[in-house]
């Protein structure tokens, strides 16, 4: 495994996982966790970052393990007592979670930007690795739907259960926003080896991050590969909507489609075993392909996946 570093693009519960991975593989000043922040939002007057609270619960082993986002060992009175007021209870937020949104709402409000909030969360809950948010601007995602409405992330994914059937997706104030500074630093690196999109959805926890300005633009100034994991395994998302949208969105449920979406953008993609007759279709698609396991299970799956991805893209590089 070359020396240099390592962007991980993260989003959601599976990129998280890859993220621990890596984390566990390679030494804070190796690697920058980048989290995708289109699915943040303001509730009940808390500012919520998802994707940034489920990568740091993570690498802090502190996140609840079967849910993949919020905290282990949590209870619930603030949201029985919120529901007893006629509260907005759909949103679940645990006493304890609801520290990390009440702490971050009070420091942003003293002027702090989210990449520093989210530094000194991490330094608190004793994250040693870097993670930055894909922009310290709001960027957030609105789902458009068939029907012709718009809803707000979380309404789609939480209140909504991911029901409503999507036609596309936008990133409200992208075009003004600009990466976090940890982010362009990191992809501006010498000694940048590889940029790795963690198995998240394609469409709201990778684009938003990919599609900010100058993110491209730097990713085609470096010679340093970007490895994609592809998020769909057998036909399947195994956590979340992304198959779902794909039907929806008309695309076949296959890591073919996700080399299609990610055309021109990224250099290889990792894919699990069971899609192992697909490996030659994605590379017909564009990217390098290389086939492993990617379903992550234990510990060791992580690390592995991680050490797999990484001598792929060291590959790619050669
Ligand atoms: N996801 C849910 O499906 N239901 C919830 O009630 C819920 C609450 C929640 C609270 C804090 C937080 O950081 C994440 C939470 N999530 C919940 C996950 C969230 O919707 C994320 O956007 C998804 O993990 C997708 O990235």
């Amino acid at each position: 495994m070359a020396d240099g570093h390592v962007v991980a693009l993260s989003g959601g519960v599976g990129g998280a996982k890859l993220a621990l991975g890596l984390s566990r593989i390679l030494p804070p000043d190796r690697l920058t966790i980048v989290a995708n922040t289109g699915d943040d939002f303001t509730h009940l007057g808390l500012t919520i970052c998802p994707d940034l609270d489920t990568v740091m619960y993570t690498l802090a082993d502190l996140s609840n393990k079967e849910a993949g986002w919020g905290l282990a060992g949590e209870s619930w009175n603030f949201l029985d007592a919120l529901s007893a007021l006629g509260g907005e209870d759909w949103f679940r937020l645990g006493d304890r979670d609801l520290a990390t949104h009440i702490t971050r709402t009070r420091w942003l409000a003293e002027g702090r930007s989210l990449s520093t909030v989210t530094g000194d969360l991490c330094r608190r809950l004793g994250v040693a690795h870097p993670i930055v948010p894909m922009s310290d601007d709001p960027v957030p995602t609105i789902v458009e739907l068939k029907d012709g409405g718009d809803l707000a992330f979380q309404h789609y994914f939480v209140r909504d259960q991911c029901e409503p059937v999507v036609a596309g997706f936008r990133f409200e104030g992208i075009e003004r926003a600009a990466p976090a500074a940890g982010f362009a630093d990191a992809l501006a690196r010498s000694d940048l080896d590889c940029v790795v999109i963690c198995p998240s959805n394609p469409f709201v926890s990778v684009d938003p991050v990919l599609k900010l300005p100058g993110v491209q633009a730097a990713l085609d100034g470096s010679d340093a590969p970007v490895v994609a994991v592809s998020p769909i395994v057998g036909g399947q998302a195994l956590k979340g909507p992304a198959a779902k949208m794909m039907d929806e969105l008309g695309m076949p449920r296959d890591p073919v489609s996700v080399a299609r979406h990610y055309a021109g953008r990224i250099d290889g993609l990792v894919i699990d075993e069971a899609d192992l007759d697909s490996a030659d279709l994605v590379r017909e698609a564009g990217p390098a392909a290389t086939v492993t396991q990617t379903v992550m299970v234990t510990l060791a799956d992580r690390e592995q996946l991680a050490r797999d991805t990484l001598a792929f893209a060291a590959s790619l590089r050669a």
